[in-house]
């Protein structure tokens, strides 16, 4: 059977930082897709609803005590036990909209000095996203919208630190959104981004490995 009978799914990761709008970006995109009759899914990163989840969400509302590279190798696990979930929903067709992804593993834990190498090792041989979309936003702009919450890196001087590491990360693959523009226009923006890649996949576009 070829792409044309079995179409697979496009995998599209949205990156940004703290309050830059990703998750209110990504319900808006599933409602749109499933409004063009696609089979598409939410997704977000971490998934807390694992074991290694439960363990990564104890660790960011500061009830347990982890080192950087512990943390680091639990939010790469946590992608890890998702890989085949995600192979396999991509390959029967489904769109996986992903709120985070290797990306914000890498530039969190950067951010505290620990090598970008480093940081990739782990993360090679995840799927890499046929799409990815940074969502653009000044720190002091994010921190203005308010509703931080109490969470381990939801503070200026850290999302400074994230957001000069993405910019590091980012290749001229990535799509930057201006986050600062009206949530319609943005989801306008996004819209035809992905609209454009999931019919990129449908054609037949591979299914690659990440940073491998
Ligand atoms: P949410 O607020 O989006 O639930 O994220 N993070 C996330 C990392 O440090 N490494 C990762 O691999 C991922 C996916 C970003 C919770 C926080 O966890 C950070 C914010």
């Amino acid at each position: 059977s070829g792409p044309i009978d079995n179409p697979r799914g496009a995998l599209v990761v949205l990156e940004g930082l703290d309050r830059s709008g990703k998750t209110s970006q990504a319900s808006g995109l599933l409602s749109y897709l499933e409004r063009l009759g696609l089979s598409a899914e939410l997704w977000r990163f971490p998934d807390r609803n694992t074991c290694v989840g439960q363990m990564i969400s104890s660790y960011l509302t500061n009830k347990s005590h982890l080192d950087d590279q512990t943390i680091h190798l639990l939010f790469s696990a946590n992608r890890w036990e998702k890989r085949s979930l995600m192979e396999s929903k991509l390959k029967s067709g489904t769109t996986l909209i992903v709120d985070r992804y290797s990306y914000s593993g890498v530039a969190f834990s950067s951010a505290k000095g620990l090598d970008i190498e480093w940081c990739k090792g782990p993360e090679r041989g995840l799927l890499a996203p046929d799409l990815v979309v940074y969502l653009n936003i000044p720190p002091e702009k994010a921190s203005e919208r308010g509703g931080y919450g109490g969470e381990k890196y939801e503070q200026l001087e850290f999302q400074r630190k994230v957001a000069q590491h993405y910019e590091i990360l980012h290749d001229a693959t990535w799509k930057i959104v201006d986050a600062c523009l009206p949530m319609e226009d943005v989801a306008k923006q996004l819209q035809e981004l992905v609209l454009d890649c999931v019919t990129k996949c449908q054609e037949g576009k591979p299914l690659s490995n990440l940073w491998s």
